[in-house]
């Protein structure tokens, strides 16, 4: 069956297309089509960001959609950047300008600067809303490493792991991840529930 991921997001299509590879979905993404809806994401919760993005998608093609609002949540900043992660350094922000005032502002507090990744995945058919939550814990670092993934895996740590996010493999990533949990979880409902099949 066809799903359409609610994401322009590159790097989110690659991790979670990686999971339903055991599974009859061929999952498309806002980058397959043309004309696209005009997203709003103004809530305050990643839950309700991923219900406002699978509902407008869903509405929108008339495809069943799922859909993830994710974020870094840092306790020394009270949480942010939380649902703002994408836009923290403002309206043009980029991945490199974002890690670039996380780090300014981490400056003034002692390390460890402990973190967690939030992701909120969510399905919706026009009649089904399931959503699973994942969260991966550990601590931005100050430097650097590595050239995979996106976003701050170079400069954040899991717990546990002596490497950065981005040092290893999306397969590696995907089994600890925000993403990969709750995109398995979302997964294992949606099989369970006879929507999808292995
Ligand atoms: P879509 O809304 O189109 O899916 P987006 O990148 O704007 O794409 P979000 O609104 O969910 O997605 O914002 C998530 C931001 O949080 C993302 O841009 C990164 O800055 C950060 N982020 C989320 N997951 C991440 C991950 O696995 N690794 C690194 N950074 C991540």
């Amino acid at each position: 069956m066809k799903i359409i991921f609610a994401t322009g997001n590159k790097h989110k299509f690659e991790e979670v297309k990686k999971l339903f590879e055991d599974t009859d979905v061929e999952l498309l993404s806002l980058n397959d089509f043309s004309v696209k809806p005009n997203i709003i994401e103004d809530a305050e919760t990643f839950e309700e960001n991923s219900l406002i993005k699978v509902k407008t998608v869903f509405d929108f093609y008339q495809i069943p959609a799922i859909g993830d609002d994710s974020g870094l949540t840092v306790e020394q900043l009270n949480g942010a950047p939380g649902v703002y992660s994408a836009r923290y350094s403002g309206a043009n922000a980029t991945y490199e300008s974002n890690n670039k005032k996380l780090l300014k502002e981490l400056e003034k507090f002692p390390q460890p600067h402990k973190a967690a990744f939030v992701c909120a995945a969510t399905y919706y058919d026009g009649n089904a809303v399931i959503t699973a939550v994942g969260r991966l814990k550990g601590e931005i670092i100050k430097e650097y490493r590595g050239q995979n993934g996106f976003g701050y895996d170079p400069i954040f740590k899991p717990e546990g792991y002596e490497k950065t996010l981005a040092e290893i493999t999306l397969e590696e990533k995907n089994k600890i991840s925000h993403r990969g949990k709750a995109f398995s979880e979302l997964k294992q409902l949606l099989i369970e529930k006879g929507i999808i099949d292995r």
